[in-house]
Parts: structure tokens; C-alpha cells; sequence
């Protein structure tokens, strides 16, 4: 088969360059001719998107039906009298503009997006018949869209959430979307629980307090009432919550899905995304301090990254398992609380995705795009599992909600490459002229068409066709027993995470569980945390003024896995980011070595910038407006050493101590930082810094020496041993 990427154009079609033709069928925009010689070929990252793009330049503004309009002035009875009803132009633009908005997402409502391109390492026809794994190098156009969970559109990118990892796979068999998050496990294990646990996580009904937040009494009181949400909570207390960026997380399906194959027969997997940037993480004051500074952080971050050349790629990969070893790990496949180690089923490798180029236009594209987990191409299939199996509800209803009618798949980001053929007809905003007069099945007339495909004519199964299930049992509402215990792996997670990130985790509880109010909230925190670990209970209780209760050994044990830790973890590279450079405009030595310092780490595909007391001279920030929430790692250059420590001159330029500040913070947060010959040991003792792994002096005029020390620093990304941990731990 072969989809040609030959673009129709607009103009072509309806022969001007003022308008866009976002309504044209794509059967005109994408032809398919099927060949057994014809090879694959996809358009790559955003190309099936450009036939609906508008572009305004060299046009006249026209009304919404298309005829040139001049004054954006209303017509008025007279230069102070009404404005008259007449006047279309004033009602089409203020009616439009009262329409803008649509309901933002229910959950997941902050995000960004991405596209790019899939890559197949090559044909695994032995493990699904998806047509976008059948053959090595076989591109697949992608949109990927990041998002915190709690917060509303507005929010802050830092918050500690879960994080949602969706992408699609715009298939020439159909839209396929991995709707993940970036920690492999999920709070609940039933749908039907999905409103309790939102209600309980979003801000208090009655004052709207508080905004993109756990740290309160209804989410604690529903996590310690629930016991299954132990696991999830422990992934995001870690690291996993507050990421450096989107580029560095990975992404998981949680579910077990199905991969079928051409013979019908199917195995269980699980998805992964593996960033190849390396996992890195914030830590947690810094991340609050981010919140405030730039709300938009990990927005930016992606799109600066891409924007700059520096694209983020991923590694899909899956682990399989034989069906009938659903129960045989000593925890059910279908609980979707449970993550499968590594070491019991290894990551099998299918392809990369990069994701190189942005959105040009944030509602069309990020805000419209409906991910479903229902939206599976042939060769993949769902499982039983009880929380995905409502998903394929609710995903639909909310889009229907979101869009206001059942055409929202016909916009331009939703449409499929292929084109749609079914009697699915009419409705609000439908965007294509159909010609079947017999919109019905079976028919005569259409002699049959479109023909019904089924597994050997036509490449029609989505369901696998020696799908079974495990069943027979009486109808029940009640969740398997198989699903009963939910505090081992929480466990297994907290035992192979590294002492300080077992420090980090502790301390996130202790912040959470502080700012609930309510006694009983908290007991209940101790007694499920104590189930997980008599040791994690005693050391949040010392925070609370509480005393664990007494060890429940039921579920302890001392297994480890691999893949956990974040901070464990030298970064693989180091592009795309930031160092600050701190120079000082009174300084040409400074600004001469700023300048030789940006163009020795831009070599090295880091995002430098260079900050003085004023702009010019290669000075691009200002002390005024810099902060270390800003940098992954800081240089002070020689001749800014006056600007450091108690002694230095005041400034009506910046807030007082600013310089040492942004160090000290940089220092604080675990960045690398560096200071170039003389500036050296000033600064660190003007600052309090003390010379400890990550703080890097240059010697003399030697800047290359320390630009290799502060890039293996930056791979280190976090040093650790600065922040303390709790005593006998
Ligand atoms: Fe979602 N979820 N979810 N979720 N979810 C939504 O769909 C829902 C769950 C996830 O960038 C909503 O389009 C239910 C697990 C992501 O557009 C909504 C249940 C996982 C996104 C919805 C879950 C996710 C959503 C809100 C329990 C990880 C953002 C707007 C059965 C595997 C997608 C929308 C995007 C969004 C429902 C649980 C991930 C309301 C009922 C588990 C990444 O339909």
C-alpha cells in the first residue's frame, strides 16, 4: 500500500491563495493506491497538517464568508449616536470572539504539544500486525501532548503531578494513540472511581483553593481511604513529579494492552516511551520557585528545544508477556497499580520518535487534539483490565462534550491519514460533502460499498480474533482478588530508589501531610504508609508531631529493581540545557570571556546565556530578571567577582545580593557550578559555597578545563550528597 505525499493544494483547488481549505475531503489531499511493489512512504512530522493552515500574508482582511472588509470601526447613526444592528461586521467579530473558548480538559487541562516522526527499527510482524511496525525504517507522523493532571489551563508547569504523556500515531491504517502518563502505574484500580479521585485532588469546591495541588485534606483523605493509590502517590512524591522538563521523562501506557498478529493470535504488553535525553528531575523548592518565576517552564522548555534544533527523541519499546502468564509474577497483569520490573519481562525495542517541529497554532493543534485510549489500529487490542475498559468510555463522551457534536475526528489535527468511509453522516459541523446516497449497511444499490473488511478480506480485526476471556463466573461488582494487594510494589519502588531520593520522597509526604489539617486525615496517612514501611511512617510522623503506629509487617520485604532512580543516572546527553553565564557589564575582561565561554558550550549544544547588570556587550538578561530557576548549570566569568558576596556593591540595577543569590540557589538546587580563574575561590567564599563534588574552579585563564568540568557536571545533572538526609537513614 502506498499513501503518495503528493499535497493538493488549496490554491489548486479552489484557485486562490487567500483561504485555507480546511473543509476539503482529504480523499482529494492524500490518494492511496495499494501495490505489492508500491513501498511505504508517510509524510513526516507536521506536512498532513499544512492543508488547513491559513497564511495571512500578502491578503486583504475579509468577513467570515469572504469579502474584503476595510475600518475596524462600528457603524455608528451618526458619530455619537447607537451603534446600528446592520452592522454584521461588528457581530461576526464580537459573536466569534464570544465563542473562543471551548471547556478546557477535565483532568489534564495544561499542556503542550509536539510533532514529529516514528522510525521502526524494523519489521515485527512476529509480534503485531500494526502496519506502522511492519518494516525497518517506515516513518509515522506523531503528535505528542505533555501535561500536568490537577491544574486548570492557567496553571503553574511545575506543580507536583503526575504527568500526562499522549501520543498519537497518525498510522496509514488510522490514528493510534498511547493516551500515558509518565509514572507506570495509576492511583485506582476501577473507572468507576475515576470522579472520586479528581474531586478529591482538585481544589476545594467551596473557595477554589488549592490551584494544581495535592497538599490538602480531601486528597490525603481519599489517598489514606483508598489504599490502592499508595503506589502512584510514592512515584510521584519521588522525582517523577517534578520533572526538568518534558524532554526528560519517560512515558508509559499503564494498562496491558494486546499486540495481535497477522494469524490472529496475541500476546499482552506494555508500552514505554524511553527518553534518550535521560531522566532528570527538580527538586522541590526549586520547582516551587519555578511556579512563580515562569509558569510556563516546561512549555518553553520543549518548544525552545525544538524551535533551536536540539529535538527530543524517545524509544518505544514494550515488554511482552504470554497471556496465560497473566497472574504468574505474583500480581495481576490486569491491575493497573502494578508496574512489571524490568528483570521479569525485558524492554523489547521498536522504533524512535523525534519530535521536530511545534505547533503553529496552539488551540487548532494542542487544545483540539481528542486522545482516546480507543483509538487502536489493527494489531493492537485492549485487555480486561477494569480502569482502561471504562477509558474507552469516557474518553469519547469528553471530547463530545469538548467539541459540541460527534464531527470533532474531521478536525484537521484529529483527521486520519487514511480517508473515512462508513454511514456515520451528518451532525454539527460536518465538514464533508458525502455522495453515497444509500448511507446504510447492507445495501444493493452501493453495490455493497464500503465493503465490509474482516480478517482476510480488506485487513478489518481490531478485536484479536482468539481473544478469550477468563471469565464465566457470575456477573459481580467487585474487583478481582488478584487485586488485593497494593502495598508491595510501593515497597519495591521505595527500596530501589537511592537513599537521598528516599530522603526527597519522605520530605514530599511530610510537606503534603502537614498542610492537611485534619488529625484523623493524618493518622490515616500513617497507617497506610506503615503498611508500605514501618521505617517511611516513623520518619514522616517525626515531621508531624505524630507517633507511627505500630510495624505491620504483612507486605514488607527487601526486593529490588531496576530503572527506578532518577538521580542514580549521568544523562546521556547534555543538549538543549541551559547555562548561565555570570558576567559583569562594568567588566570588558568579563564580557570577552562571557562571550569565549557562550561559544565553547553553544559548540556543545547547550543554550547559553550571558547575564550582566545591563543589556549589550553580549550581556542578554539582566541580574533584575535572572534567577538560578533558570540555568541547569552557572558559570561565573573573571572581572564579575565584585558583583558576589556581602561586600559587593549595591545596585539600583538589581535587587540587593542578587548575583550571590542565583549561585548560592544554583548551588542549593544540586546544579554544577563554576568560576573561572580569579573569580574562583572569591565567589564560592563570598557566596558560602563550599568546595564539594559539582563545584568547579578554573585554573588561571584555563576556561577549557572548566567548560569539560561543568559538561561532565551538567551530565551529573543533580549533586546529590549536598542535600541532608535524616539521621540512622
Ligand atoms: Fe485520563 N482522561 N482518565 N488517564 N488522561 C482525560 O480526556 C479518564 C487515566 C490521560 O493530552 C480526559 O481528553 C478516566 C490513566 C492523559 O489530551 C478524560 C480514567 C491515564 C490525558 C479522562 C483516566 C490517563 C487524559 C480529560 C480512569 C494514564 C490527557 C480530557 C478510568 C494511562 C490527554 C480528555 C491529552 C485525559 C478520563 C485515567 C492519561 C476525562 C475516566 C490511567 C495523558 O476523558
Amino acid at each position: 500500500m502506498r499513501i503518495s505525499t503528493t499535497l493538493v493544494t488549496c490554491s489548486s483547488l479552489i484557485g486562490t491563495t487567500l483561504a485555507a481549505c480546511p473543509f476539503a475531503h482529504p480523499e482529494a489531499l492524500w490518494r492511496r493506491d495499494d501495490g505489492p511493489e508500491a513501498e511505504a512512504e508517510a509524510p513526516t512530522s507536521r506536512d498532513h497538517l499544512v492543508q488547513a493552515e491559513v497564511d495571512d500574508s500578502d491578503s486583504y482582511m475579509t468577513s467570515d464568508v469572504g469579502g474584503p472588509i476595510g475600518e475596524q470601526r462600528s457603524l455608528r447613526a451618526g458619530p455619537r449616536g447607537p451603534t446600528m444592528l446592520e452592522d454584521f461586521i461588528f457581530r461576526q467579530k464580537l459573536q466569534h470572539f464570544d465563542h473562543e473558548r471551548i471547556p478546557e480538559r477535565v483532568v489534564h487541562a495544561r499542556g503542550a504539544g509536539a510533532l514529529g516522526t516514528f522510525t521502526s527499527y524494523g519489521n515485527w510482524s512476529n509480534l503485531t500486525a500494526a502496519s506502522f511496525l511492519g518494516q525497518e525504517g517506515k516513518k509515522t507522523p506523531v503528535f505528542v501532548r505533555f501535561s500536568t493532571v490537577a491544574g486548570s489551563k492557567g496553571s503553574a508547569d511545575t506543580a507536583r503531578d503526575v504527568h500526562g504523556f499522549a501520543t498519537r500515531f497518525y498510522t496509514d491504517e488510522g490514528n493510534f494513540d498511547i493516551v500515558g502518563n509518565n509514572i507506570p502505574v495509576f492511583f485506582i484500580q476501577d473507572a468507576i472511581q475515576f470522579p472520586d479521585l479528581v474531586h478529591s485532588v482538585k481544589p476545594s469546591p467551596d473557595n477554589e483553593i488549592p490551584q494544581a495541588a495535592t497538599a490538602h485534606d480531601s486528597a490525603w483523605d481519599f489517598f489514606s481511604n483508598q489504599p490502592s493509590t499508595m503506589h502512584t502517590l510514592f512515584w510521584a512524591m519521588a522525582g517523577f513529579g517534578i520533572p526538568r522538563s518534558f524532554r526528560h521523562m519517560d512515558g508509559f501506557g499503564v494498562h496491558t494492552f494486546r499486540f495481535v498478529k497477522e494469524d490472529g493470535s496475541s500476546k499482552f504488553v506494555k508500552f514505554h516511551l524511553k527518553t534518550l535525553q535521560g531522566k532528570a528531575s527538580l527538586v522541590w523548592e526549586e520547582a516551587q520557585v519555578v511556579s512563580g518565576k515562569n509558569a510556563d517552564f516546561h512549555r518553553q522548555d520543549l518548544f525552545d528545544a525544538i524551535a533551536s534544533g536540539h529535538p527530543p527523541s524517545w524509544e518505544l519499546a514494550v515488554q511482552v508477556v504470554d497471556e496465560d502468564k497473566a497472574l504468574s509474577f505474583g500480581f495481576d497483569l490486569l491491575d493497573p497499580t502494578k508496574f512489571i520490573p524490568e528483570e521479569l519481562a525485558p524492554l523489547v525495542p521498536l522504533g524512535k520518535m523525534t519530535l521536530d517541529a511545534n505547533p503553529v497554532n496552539y488551540f487548532a493543534e494542542t487544545e483540539q487534539i481528542s486522545f482516546q485510549p480507543g483509538h487502536v489500529v489493527r494489531g493492537i487490542d485492549f485487555s480486561e483490565d477494569p480502569l482502561l475498559q471504562g477509558r474507552l468510555y469516557s474518553y469519547l463522551d469528553t471530547q463530545l462534550n469538548r467539541h459540541g457534536g460527534p464531527n470533532f475526528e474531521q478536525l484537521p489535527v484529529n483527521r486520519p491519514l487514511p480517508s473515512v468511509h462508513n454511514n456515520n453522516r451528518d451532525g454539527q459541523g460536518q465538514q464533508f460533502i458525502h455522495r453515497n446516497i444509500h448511507q446504510y449497511t447492507p445495501s444493493s444499490l452501493s453495490n455493497g460499498f464500503p465493503a465490509q473488511a474482516n480478517e482476510t478480506v480488506g485487513k478489518g480485526f481490531f478485536t484479536a480474533p482468539d481473544r478469550t476471556v477468563a471469565n464465566g463466573g457470575p456477573v459481580v461488582r467487585a474487583l478481582s482478588p488478584t487485586f488485593d494487594d497494593v502495598w508491595s510494589q510501593p515497597r519495591l519502588f521505595f527500596n530501589s530508589l537511592t537513599r537521598v531520593e528516599q530522603q526527597f520522597l519522605v520530605n514530599a509526604i511530610r510537606f503534603e501531610a502537614s498542610h492537611v489539617q485534619s488529625e484523623l486525615v493524618r493518622q490515616n496517612v500513617l497507617k497506610q504508609l506503615n503498611r508500605v514501611s514501618h521505617e517511611v511512617a516513623e520518619r514522616v510522623a517525626t515531621a508531624l508531631g505524630m507517633t507511627a503506629p505500630e510495624p505491620e509487617p504483612r507486605y514488607y520485604h527487601d526486593n529490588v529493581t531496576v530503572g527506578i532512580s532518577i538521580f542514580n543516572n549521568t544523562l546521556p546527553t547534555i543538549e538543549g540545557l541551559r547555562v548561565g553565564i555570570l558576567a559583569s557589564t562594568a567588566s570588558q575582561e568579563s564580557l570577552k570571556q562571557a562571550g569565549e565561554l557562550k561559544k565553547m558550550l553553544s559548540e556543545d549544544g547547550l543554550m547559553v546565556t550571558v547575564v550582566g547588570e545591563s543589556l549589550g556587550g553580549g550581556v542578554e538578561q539582566t541580574y533584575s530578571s535572572a534567577d538560578a530557576t533558570g540555568f541547569d548549570g552557572i558559570v561565573v566569568a573573571q572581572g564579575a567577582e565584585g558583583l558576589f558576596g556581602p561586600g559587593a556593591r549595591d545596585s539600583p540595577l538589581f535587587p540587593t545580593g542578587r548575583p550571590g543569590q542565583i549561585l548560592l540557589d544554583g548551588y542549593r538546587w544540586g546544579k554544577p557550578v563554576a568560576a573561572v580563574g580569579r573569580a574562583g575561590a572569591g565567589v564560592f567564599n563570598e557566596t558560602g559555597i563550599p568546595k564539594t563534588e559539582g563545584v568547579f574552579e578554573g585554573e588561571g585563564d584555563d576556561i577549557d578545563g572548566l567548560v569539560e568540568d561543568l559538561e561532565a557536571g551538567l551530565k551529573v545533572f543533580k549533586f546529590t550528597d549536598r542535600f541532608p538526609i535524616d539521621e540512622g537513614f
